[in-house]
């Protein structure tokens, strides 16, 4: 993938007419684009050029109520319906705070792109007229995270039995109106919404993105952004991965060189970095805000190098390796013998537990090949029982299977061959499970054998084995029942920027997002490729970069843009 494709999509509605600072539209054919981007074989290129000319020649479709992703439970178009949004329309509101907060989000969406002022107001009985009515009403079929939408020529009428429900409905409207609507500035556009009503509850209730800020770090504003990207798509779980060999990204005041020392560094010569618990509190309750909930990781007993650095007392010689900045795992480790090491442990997780209003976290537990058998799962039980005694559920990668249970266990599978009698006798004791299928949902493998970073050693996921999978039939021996959800890790070796965060992340994320919350029946990749491609224009539109996936029909030349506006720090939030 080069940089700086040329923005903005040629076909699109919004091409012609926005004012915002949206660069001109490319009317370059997408074969071009592509030989430029990827220099693909004389085949593939004839392929694309023959899809290109398809593409270009369709006039764009205008939205229909269906084109959402992730895919609705049920949808129900009206055409006679569609609602055009009026400069004075009114956002009204329960007049509880969250269903407040909810429409207050959804206006600061809409009012850089439309101008118009929007009001938000509250009401006890919201009704839709001439604008958009936030209901929240207890009495509504629609579980803990669902919302109706109806649109009708009298106006939007979103309803929910608790605030997360309304925030997805919201994020549903925002795709149901034109790219357009991603502008920054005001943008000449019929804000015109399709007609008909969708009936929405997700599959499952854990659906999650893994951000491995340990390998290299990223700042606040840039985990701001990623949160961001989730909410789209309606995914309510973010994993951070605050430790491993190449640095150590939590502070911990009972612990100061982790910091001081263990957080200096990182994967190749970069200088690392660290969240303070004010960053941190920042991170939680940015996500909070969007309904995600922070999954905090510290990896034990491998993957613990840098901690070893600054502290050698827990080093199985005691004495301090030296920092490492390679990519190599399974080769460090704390020691297990030592009862320095449940000091410093019981430590670190209780002051993470206090700064964390979720109930999980994650104790890693992957690749600790130095630690084997009964000291590895008699390691992993007794921090289990340190998890259990803050008050909090662990989590742990697939490895921990062979440990005792505890009660509310969470196992994380990460393999690649969904035969793992091993994980199944766990949940046969009782543990629940994320799936993380290392050949579908490693967000850090490459789409194809040219992508510019990233691993391989799962194989190669392209959109389609992103997607193509089924997350409650995916392990021998595993009931849909003992599946919490999904989530799509990445893990950052090779990725230095926010550029590279988002080529990997889209467009796979939302073929996950869409495996997390959409309902097996409306599996089918035909659709999921059409409805993706529609996200394009949109991720340009927004200066998002993303990975041009030539097997998705994107509308027009997708834009791959570079640069990026980072997140600016927000004073008001500690
Ligand atoms: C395996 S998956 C790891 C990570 C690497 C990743 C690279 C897992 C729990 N451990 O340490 O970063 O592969 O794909």
């Amino acid at each position: 993938m080069s940089t700086n494709l040329s923005p903005g999509p040629a076909n699109s509605p919004e091409a012609a007419g926005h004012a915002g600072p949206v660069p001109l539209p490319s009317h370059e054919p997408a074969a071009a684009a592509l030989a430029r981007s990827h220099e693909p074989a004389a085949a593939a290129l004839a392929r694309s050029a023959e899809r290109a000319a398809t593409d270009l020649l369709a006039a764009p479709a205008p939205i229909g109520l269906a084109d959402v992703v992730p895919a609705p439970r049920h949808v129900q178009p009206d055409p006679t319906q569609a609602w055009q949004l009026p400069p004075d329309a009114v956002i009204v509101a329960s007049a509880e705070p969250s269903a407040l907060a909810a429409a207050a989000y959804l206006a600061e969406q809409l009012r850089p792109a439309t101008g118009y002022p929007l009001p938000v107001t509250d009401a006890s009985t919201p009704e839709a007229v001439d604008g958009i009515a936030l209901v929240l009403d207890e009495s509504a079929d629609l579980g803990a995270e669902g919302y109706r939408l109806d649109i009708t020529t009298a106006g939007v009428r979103l309803r929910a039995v608790t605030a997360a429900g309304l925030f997805y409905g919201v994020q549903t409207l925002r795709q149901l109106l034109p790219p357009a609507i991603e502008n920054t500035a005001p943008a000449t556009e019929s804000w015109i919404l399709p007609g008909g009503t969708i009936t929405d509850t997700p599959r499952f209730p854990y659906r999650g993105a893994m951000l491995d800020v340990a390998r290299h770090f990223f700042a606040v504003g840039d985990v701001l952004r990623v949160i961001d990207h989730l909410a789209r798509y309606k995914l309510n779980h973010l994993h951070l991965h605050l430790t491993d060999d190449q640095g150590w990204r939590i502070a911990v005041d009972s612990w100061p060189k982790l910091t001081t020392v263990s957080g200096g560094t990182e994967v190749g010569d970069g200088p690392g970095g660290h969240y303070t618990k004010a960053d941190y509190a920042r991170i939680v309750a940015y996500a909070a805000d969007r309904h995600i909930t922070v999954v905090p990781e510290i990896d034990l007993p491998g993957h613990t190098n840098a901690a070893l650095v600054a502290y050698p007392e827990l080093a199985p010689g005691k004495v301090a390796p030296p920092p490492y900045t390679g990519t190599d795992v399974g080769f460090s480790y704390v020691d297990p013998a030592d009862q320095r090491t449940y000091d410093f442990v019981a430590d670190v997780l209780g002051e993470l537990a206090a700064i964390t209003p979720g109930p999980l976290l994650h104790i890693g537990g992957d690749e600790a090949f130095k630690v084997k058998g009964e000291v590895y799962t008699g390691f992993v039980e007794r921090v289990q029982r340190i998890v259990a005694s803050l008050g909090k559920t662990v989590v742990g990668w697939h490895q921990l299977a062979p440990a005792a249970h505890l009660d509310g266990r969470v196992l994380q599978w990460w393999g690649t061959n969904g035969d793992d009698p091993t994980t199944a006798d766990a949940v046969s004791r009782g543990a629940r499970l994320i799936l993380s299928p290392g050949n579908h949902a490693y967000l850090d493998m490459k789409y194809a054998p040219d992508t510019p970073i990233g691993n391989d050693w799962a194989g190669l996921i392209d959109v389609r084995k992103a997607y193509d999978w089924d997350p409650g039939a995916h392990l021998t021996g595993v009931p849909e029942e003992a599946v919490l959800g999904v989530e799509a890790p990445l893990w950052t070796e090779w990725v230095t920027s926010l550029a590279d965060i988002e080529l990997l992340l889209l467009p796979r994320l939302p073929a996950i997002a869409e495996l997390g919350w959409s309902p097996r029946e409306t599996h089918d990749w035909a659709g999921f490729r059409r409805r993706l491609a529609g996200q394009g224009p949109r991720w340009a539109t927004a200066g998002i970069t993303f990975h041009a996936a030539p097997e998705i029909p994107w509308p027009a030349v997708p834009a791959i843009p570079r640069q990026h506006s980072a997140i600016q720090p927000d004073p008001a939030v500690p």
